[in-house]
């Protein structure tokens, strides 16, 4: 079986940048999905991410094994509730949302995984999942009634990430929230990274080609792009192989 997470450190230090084109079940229509793989076959990205907010039982389960028709890319589950969990995906992020003080998202919704887990050939990857804010109130936020972190105290948030990694977790996601109105800053990016040891995510309000540029020299090894790509693929072809 492929190693998602190893894969994921060796390209890392070859230097490679990656991107995760996130489709959310809820959003995504079936009849269309073929024709956006194409699109994600032709742009860099390098992963695809699958999960959302709200999702209805099952949702995950058939579109990724719909989406595992048209491509080789890793697929990794970004669920937002238990119900996400399919083992027809090959790796889960099990995301402890460590910005937040909900037990149920630091570690009440993983307790009851574990069931599902079991029956499952899933390689599960500890995530430190943080919600820093944006400038409007994001859907996690909602969901999992947690407040994101101020981007005025940013060595707080080092710290968390920090925490995050001493606790075992083997990616630090930091997330503005879905078409989150400004993405992570530079500033928290360069600080954050410069504080780990294990890989960084960067997701959040990235619109276009500069600001994943901008991302990436601040030090983000995976980089998460979906409301860009859903409302406009046009922005795929500017992150097309060739260009
Ligand atoms: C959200 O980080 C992801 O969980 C992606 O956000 O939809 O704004 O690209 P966008």
């Amino acid at each position: 079986m492929e190693n998602i997470y190893n894969n994921l450190l060796q390209s890392i230090s070859k230097g490679e940048k990656l991107l995760a084109v996130l489709i959310d079940p809820d959003k995504m229509k079936p009849e269309g999905l073929s024709d956006f793989v194409v699109k994600i076959h032709k742009s860099v990205s390098t992963h695809i991410f699958v999960g959302g907010s709200t999702v209805e039982e099952s949702a995950t389960s058939k579109l990724v094994s719909e989406i595992k028709k048209h491509t080789k890319l890793p697929i990794v589950l970004f669920p937002g509730d238990v119900s996400q969990l399919t083992g027809q995906a090959d790796a889960l992020l099990f995301l402890s949302l460590i910005s937040g003080r909900n037990p149920e998202y630091l570690i009440g919704k993983h307790v009851a995984s574990v069931s599902k887990l079991r029956q499952m050939q899933l390689e599960v990857i500890p995530t430190g999942y943080m919600l820093i804010e944006n400038g409007k109130e994001t859907a996690v936020q909602k969901v999992t009634d947690t407040k994101p972190m101020s981007i005025n105290h940013i060595p707080e948030i080092v710290d968390t990430a920090k925490a995050g990694e001493l606790l075992g977790m083997k990616l630090i996601y930091l997330e503005a929230g879905s078409g989150a109105l400004h993405p992570i800053s530079s500033d928290i990016i360069r600080k954050v990274k410069h504080e780990l040891s294990v890989p960084l995510i960067v997701g959040g309000g990235i619109r276009t080609k500069k600001q994943l540029e901008l991302t990436y020299q601040s030090g983000a090894d995976l980089v998460v792009i979906g409301t860009a790509f859903e409302e406009d693929e046009v922005f795929f072809e500017e992150l097309n192989k060739l260009k």
